[in-house]
């Protein structure tokens, strides 16, 4: 796994990384105002300590994995956090626009809330629920400032080599790989660095690949509840292998 700063970012590290951190993709002040902040408000309202009201029209809500995906994926005249625009329009976002084609684009993002007692979602690879062939998810934390997601709030955990099959499912509610699949890729599981739990903070984004393991992780030290983004972008037309 790589950790690099958006301003050393090459077309390369979004071209054959699997699992990559890119730190201060997006101002984290103007992230936070226009996106972040009303995203945890929102969150905390629903699913938290806040009194829960009414879903906005915009969004639709998963009560079961604590989650949200926005009614239309654009042109929504309400005030929804308007994550993907924001990603598209940073410079992170503007490579990968680069290097994918025309008709590709970000959709429009989850918005997730993941509280310290009951982790959301068990190991999965994004390829078992999404159609593109090949793909980014982007997660992006929405954690206040001086917050560090996997130490202070839930982050996610990643296993790192290289599974590149789609795994077969048990189940899909919750997502469970079935016992064999994961037999086999699990025979170095006793590689202490076979799994990652990237730290990051306001600002940073989490990029994988489709195939990439991956489940929620709350660590012992987490006391407050994570909200973040994740969004997905197909590389159709990519050179990414
Ligand atoms: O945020 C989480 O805990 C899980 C998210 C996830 O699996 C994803 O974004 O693909
Ligand atoms: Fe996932």
């Amino acid at each position: 796994m790589k950790y690099v700063s958006a301003d050393r970012l090459s077309v390369t590290d979004l071209e054959t990384a699997r699992v990559l951190v890119v730190q201060q993709a997006m101002d984290p002040v103007s992230f936070d105002t226009k996106v972040a902040s009303p995203a945890r408000a929102l969150c905390d309202a629903l699913f938290g300590t806040g009194t829960r009201r009414e879903v906005p029209a915009d969004w639709v809500v998963n009560w079961h994995t604590r989650s949200l995906v926005p009614h239309a994926p654009t042109g929504s005249p309400s005030a929804r956090p308007a994550v993907s625009d924001f990603f598209v329009n940073s410079p992170v976002g503007q490579m990968l626009r680069g290097i994918t084609s025309e008709e590709s684009y970000p959709d429009g993002g989850r918005l997730r809330y993941q509280p310290v007692d009951q982790a959301n979602h068990p190991l999965h690879q994004d390829c078992m629920f999404h159609d593109p062939p090949r793909f980014f998810t982007i997660w992006i934390p929405a954690v206040p400032k001086g917050t560090t997601v996997n130490k202070d709030v839930p982050g996610l955990e990643l296993f790192l080599p290289a599974v590149s099959r789609r795994l077969r499912m048990e189940r899909e509610e919750p997502p469970t790989v079935c016992r064999e699949d994961l037999a086999q890729f699990m025979t170095v599981k006793d590689d202490p660095d076979a799994f990652v739990r990237p730290e990051l903070e306001l600002g940073d984004v989490l990029m994988f690949r489709e195939t990439v393991p991956h489940r929620s992780h709350i660590p012992a030290t987490a006391d407050a509840p994570r909200v973040s983004f994740d969004i997905r972008w197909a590389l159709t037309g990519a050179q990414a292998a």
